[in-house]
Formats: structure tokens, C-alpha cells, sequence
């Protein structure tokens, strides 16, 4: 048995040699990206066992994408390869010093991860563990991928704890549907994570987290990112063990707040991800709703430092002895 599963489009990620525009950049160096594989290979280095399910391409960066990922520990038997289609791979400049504002370019239409279907992607490898984790992104690639997601959050007997982040893409959707596409999405799932910047773009909420706990009622933990300043979770309490995959009873919302440590930002993306991993792993070790967000915000802290998508987490003795620190020393 496993302790996550994630599922979602991985690819091959160019980061820029040099800051500036895209059009000025003149070479770019490889690395690997992919929001949900980004959270699979975080959790397993921080001690998780984790499996990621996906499709890519029957070439070479496939090959270099299952390799890496594999190189973290994750588990890739169940990720598919597809002669017919291509690996997605996409590019990006260095976020602005004071923004973190960057271009992306995506090369990913009709790759092989916009094949995964309910036809073609085995549905009790991804079942198969305590937490599910899947995020708004696949519901952007296609027809196939959203029906997928569909099938994979329909309350089920027996199904894993569903977290899911929203991820909302804009460049992505291709149909004016997807922040309800995403919002459907949300409300199925046991554990949800969204940036207030994304819950106000994606669905016009202005009202900070309280607004958004108002909209989102379902998951039993909701966690609002609110950058550099922290997040703040909200914790319906369920009346017993989710035995039959019957939804939590909810009684009033307990409401965590903790402040992010202030850290000099190399590039944001991934941030997220590991927040998302933090966050996952401090639930599986049965941690109380701050220490998890503190968790979040120590391993996106580590994302937020280095210029690729993905960054090692503290390990497990560090970052228990920092997110032990009292207040002063965060936020
Ligand atoms: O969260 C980081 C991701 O945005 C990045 O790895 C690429 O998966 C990606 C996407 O679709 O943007």
C-alpha cells in the first residue's frame, strides 16, 4: 500500500539561462516539472512512499521524465507510454525580482497526457492509496482528462482521501467553463488548496479566506494560500472514521491561521506543490492543522529558494525542530 497517489501531466520543464523576456533568453537548461509529480516527488523525499500516474510520450524525455521521477523514489509502474503522442514539455523565464511574474510558453497540446482516459489509465493503481491528490490542471487538458477527473472524485466506497489543488491555468482552458469546472471539482474532494489570488481571479470571490470557506462549505479541511503572508486552514470536524467513503459530517469550522517565514524568492513556481507536499505530509503523520500548515510553508520555503520546480524538503528531525519555533520567529 502506498501513502499518496498523484495523477497529472508531467513534463519536461526549460528554465532560462539568463532573466529577461522570452523572446531575449538565449538558451535554457532542462529540468523536470508537472504539478502533481512535483508533490509525488516531494512527499517521497521527505519519507512518504508515493506513486505518480501519467502518460508520456514512447521518446526521450519521456524516458528522462520516468527516470527522474523515479530517481526520487516515486513509483512509476503505473504510468503509460504512448507511441502515437508526444511528452509535453514547456518553457519559462526568471519571475521578476519584485513580482515573481514570469512568461510560460506550454508545448502540450494533444501530448500524451491529454490522452489519459478513463479507457486507458488504471483506475485501482490510482486508488490504491490513503490520499488521492489531484489538481485543476488535468481538467484543462481535455474532454478525456476532465472526464477522467469526474470519475475519479465521484464518491465511491472505500475511496482515498481526495485532496486536490486548483491550480486554476488560464492559458490552459480552452472553453469559458473552467472555473466551474474547478469549482465542481473542489466540492468533491476531502481537502482542498487554493490561492486567494486564484480563488478571486478564477471565481470572483473578494473576501479573503472567510469568503471563500463561505463558497467552498464541502471539503472537510480547506486550505487558503495567501503568499508571502501565510495560510490559513479551515478544519470541519468529522463526527468519526471515513469508513464507507460517506462525506465528514460537519460541525463549525475550526480556523488555523500561520504566517509564512520571509524568504529572498528565486522563482515561485513549484512553491505551491511543495507547500501542497508539506501540508500532505504532516497529515499522514496525524500532525495538528497548524503544525501541517507550517509544514506547507517550510517546504515551500525550499521550493521558493531554488530556481527549478522542485526542491529537497528539510528533513523530517529540521523541519520538526523549526516548525517547533515559537511565533516570533515566523511570520
Ligand atoms: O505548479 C508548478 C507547475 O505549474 C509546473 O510544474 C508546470 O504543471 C505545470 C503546469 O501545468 O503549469
Amino acid at each position: 500500500n502506498v501513502d499518496v497517489v498523484a495523477l497529472g501531466e508531467s513534463m519536461v520543464t526549460f528554465l532560462p539561462s539568463r532573466p529577461g523576456r522570452l523572446a531575449d533568453v538565449p538558451s535554457f537548461d532542462r529540468a523536470i516539472g508537472g504539478a502533481e509529480s512535483n508533490v509525488a516527488c516531494v512527499l517521497a523525499a521527505a519519507g512518504h512512499s508515493a506513486r505518480w500516474v501519467g502518460r508520456v510520450g514512447a521518446d526521450g524525455f519521456g524516458d528522462h521524465l520516468v527516470e527522474r521521477i523515479a530517481g526520487y523514489g516515486v513509483d512509476v509502474s503505473f504510468v503509460h507510454r504512448d507511441a502515437a503522442r508526444p511528452t509535453g514539455v514547456y518553457f519559462r523565464t526568471a519571475g521578476d525580482r519584485g513580482t515573481g511574474a514570469h512568461e510560460v510558453a506550454y508545448y502540450r497540446a494533444g501530448s500524451a497526457a491529454s490522452a489519459m482516459s478513463v479507457a486507458n489509465v488504471d483506475r485501482a493503481a490510482v486508488r490504491a492509496g490513503r490520499i488521492l491528490h489531484l489538481s485543476g490542471i488535468t481538467a484543462a487538458l481535455s474532454e478525456a482528462c476532465r472526464t477522467l477527473l469526474h470519475t475519479l472524485t465521484a464518491p465511491r466506497p472505500g475511496r482515498p482521501v481526495l485532496s486536490f489543488d486548483v491550480n486554476h491555468r488560464p492559458a490552459l482552458w480552452r472553453t469559458a467553463e473552467g472555473p466551474l469546472v474547478l469549482l465542481d471539482l473542489a466540492r468533491r474532494a476531502d481537502l482542498v488548496f487554493v490561492g486567494e489570488d486564484e480563488a478571486e481571479e478564477a471565481w470572483g470571490i473578494t473576501g479573503g479566506p472567510e469568503a471563500i470557506g463561505r463558497a467552498l462549505p464541502e471539503p472537510g479541511v480547506l486550505v487558503v494560500k495567501q503568499g508571502g503572508r501565510g495560510a490559513t486552514a479551515f478544519e470541519r470536524h468529522t463526527t468519526g472514521p471515513e469508513t464507507d467513503g460517506a462525506r465528514p459530517l460537519r460541525r463549525s469550522p475550526a480556523v488555523t491561521f500561520e504566517p509564512a517565514p520571509h524568504v529572498d524568492v528565486v522563482a515561485t513556481t513549484g512553491a505551491g506543490d511543495a507547500f501542497a507536499a508539506g501540508f500532505l505530509s504532516g497529515t499522514l503523520r496525524g500532525l495538528p492543522l497548524g503544525t501541517r500548515l507550517r509544514y506547507g510553508h517550510l517546504f515551500a520555503a525550499a521550493a521558493l529558494t531554488t530556481p527549478g520546480d522542485l526542491a529537497t524538503p528539510p528533513a523530517r528531525d529540521h523541519a520538526d525542530r523549526l516548525s517547533a519555533l515559537d511565533h516570533g520567529a515566523w511570520g
